[in-house]
């Protein structure tokens, strides 16, 4: 098997990838990255100095390439299956990557903010931060209620990159900033994401360790 996933089951962008895994079939080995111990920590900024996961490893082609959409690029062109993750389409391409952009930068990113916020310290937290953070999501989720289609995915019939960035991202943020009722496209797109297989397989093995999410300072 020349795929290892350098990873963990709670992290949100590893979840990208593992879906996109799991949606066709990839053969890979997983390993499992405790950045909290000092020298899993090490090993891992040696392949990476970013020192942030998931980073898939080719050992055919020794290749490591990091950077979620990066991975699921890389997936598509290499190890192509059944659901191809980027539309052959041009243009239909470019609005895939667009979406997964947006999903990443103005939805995943703003809830990572606000969840990193409750890691810091009492004297070092950023109210005006994570304020920011949540307007940020609900500007977010105005767009995507107006812009997702009714049924289907992201992208529409086939399921795509925008798909395997979107569950992720939406899960986490309803768990800061709650799915109002105003949002209904939102919330039935995110409940048929979560009953795809490959989702359903990803939410299943996180599981065991959602007890280790931050929880809203009391
Ligand atoms: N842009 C990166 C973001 C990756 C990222 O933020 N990963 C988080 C886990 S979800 C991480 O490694 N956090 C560990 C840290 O920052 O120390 C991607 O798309 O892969």
């Amino acid at each position: 098997m020349s795929l290892t996933l350098y990873y963990h089951p709670l992290s949100s962008f590893c979840w990208k990838v593992l879906i996109a895994l799991y949606e066709n079939d990839v053969p890979f080995t997983p390993k499992l990255i405790n950045l909290g111990d000092a020298d899993e920590r090490a090993a891992f900024l040696k392949l990476w100095p970013v020192g942030k996961f998931p980073v898939l490893r080719d050992e055919q082609s020794q290749r490591t390439i990091p950077e979620s959409s990066i991975i699921i690029e890389y997936l598509d062109q290499h190890f192509a299956g059944p659901t191809r993750l980027i539309p052959e389409e041009i243009d239909l391409a470019l609005q895939t990557r667009l979406r997964d952009r947006f999903l990443d930068l103005y939805l995943h990113m703003p809830t990572q903010a606000v969840v990193f916020d409750r890691l810091r310290p009492n004297d070092a937290r950023d109210p005006l931060g994570v304020a920011d953070a949540r307007a940020r999501l609900r500007t977010s989720y105005a767009m995507l209620e107006a812009e997702l289609p009714r049924d289907g995915w992201a992208m529409g019939e086939r399921f795509t990159l925008a798909d395997c960035a979107a569950l992720p991202a939406l899960f986490y943020a309803d768990k800061v900033e709650p799915l109002g009722d105003e949002l209904a496209t939102v919330r039935a797109y995110l409940d048929r994401l979560k009953a795809r297989r490959s989702v359903a397989r990803v939410l299943a093995e996180a599981e065991p360790y959602f007890h280790m999410f931050p929880q809203e300072p009391g």
